[in-house]
């Protein structure tokens, strides 16, 4: 079964799937590692793997130290062409369909095309949307584009559709990373029930409870960083896991 069966497969069994993003840049390997299996151990689905920028580790080095040492998916999910790397099961084949700088909506996918295929690599088709969230963040700043305002609900539906019809297989909506306020609910809500196609949320959530919200408004799986990076307590990741696979109750 390739990955993106795997997805589907736990959006199917337990209702929406939980994602621990890790930023290679935010910790040490060790530190990482240890997330990693924490998260495996707790409940998590899939990890993501991905950064802003890479400026202390190879990245190579950092796909084959996390996926040597957990069996859930490691995906990656890349802030651009330096991070591509055959040890990963997938990676996120992402267009910003919400920005109209047609180097992140298509010149960085030429690049990465050739590298992908040559390496074997499973290319997810994945329409990645910015939302406003309160700040500037940096997926806004290294993309040099303007997210969708956070009000403005039939905007975020008409791109969602518009990357339907195109056939991708994802939408991300993301209110980046640390930000102020989440994707909004509603938001969440009417892009759900105007696609069929399975929709990601990330970006400063911070409690288990408000990943719950993001679910009950229709997302399919649901990433966070952050709130994993510093002090992780034991049994935290549990309460993330538990409270997004709202088919499994315990
Ligand atoms: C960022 O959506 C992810 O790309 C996760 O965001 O780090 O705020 O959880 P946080």
């Amino acid at each position: 079964m390739n990955t993106l069966d795997t997805l589907l497969e736990i959006r199917e069994k337990k209702g929406a799937g939980y994602i621990v993003l890790i930023d290679p840049d935010k910790q040490s390997v060790e530190q990482s590692i240890a997330i990693a299996q924490q998260a495996e151990k707790e409940g998590a689905d899939v990890i993501f793997i991905g950064g802003s920028l890479l400026l202390f580790s190879v990245f190579d080095d950092f796909v084959t130290q996390i996926k040597s040492h957990v069996s859930i998916p490691v995906v990656i999910f890349p802030g651009g062409t330096n991070q591509i790397s055959q040890h990963a099961d997938a990676i996120l084949f992402m267009s910003i369909i919400s920005s109209r700088n047609p180097d992140v909506l298509m010149g960085k996918q030429i690049l990465a095309a050739p590298v992908i295929k040559m390496l074997g690599l499973e290319a997810i088709s994945t329409a990645y949307m910015l939302i406003e969230s309160g700040k500037m963040t940096s997926a806004e700043f290294m993309s040099d584009t303007r997210p969708i305002p956070r009000d403005k609900y039939d905007i975020a539906v008409a791109h969602a559709l518009a990357a339907e019809y195109m056939g991708m297989k994802l939408i991300y909506l993301e209110a980046g990373s640390g930000a102020i306020h989440t994707v909004p609910n509603e938001m969440i809500h009417q892009v759900t029930n105007y696609v069929s196609i399975p929709v990601i949320v990330g970006g400063g959530i911070t409690s288990p409870e408000l990943a719950r919200e993001k679910v009950a408004a229709g997302a399919s799986f649901i990433v966070t960083g952050n709130v994993l990076e510093n002090k992780l307590e034991q049994g935290r990741i549990r309460q993330f896991a538990m409270a997004v696979h709202h088919k499994i109750e315990t």
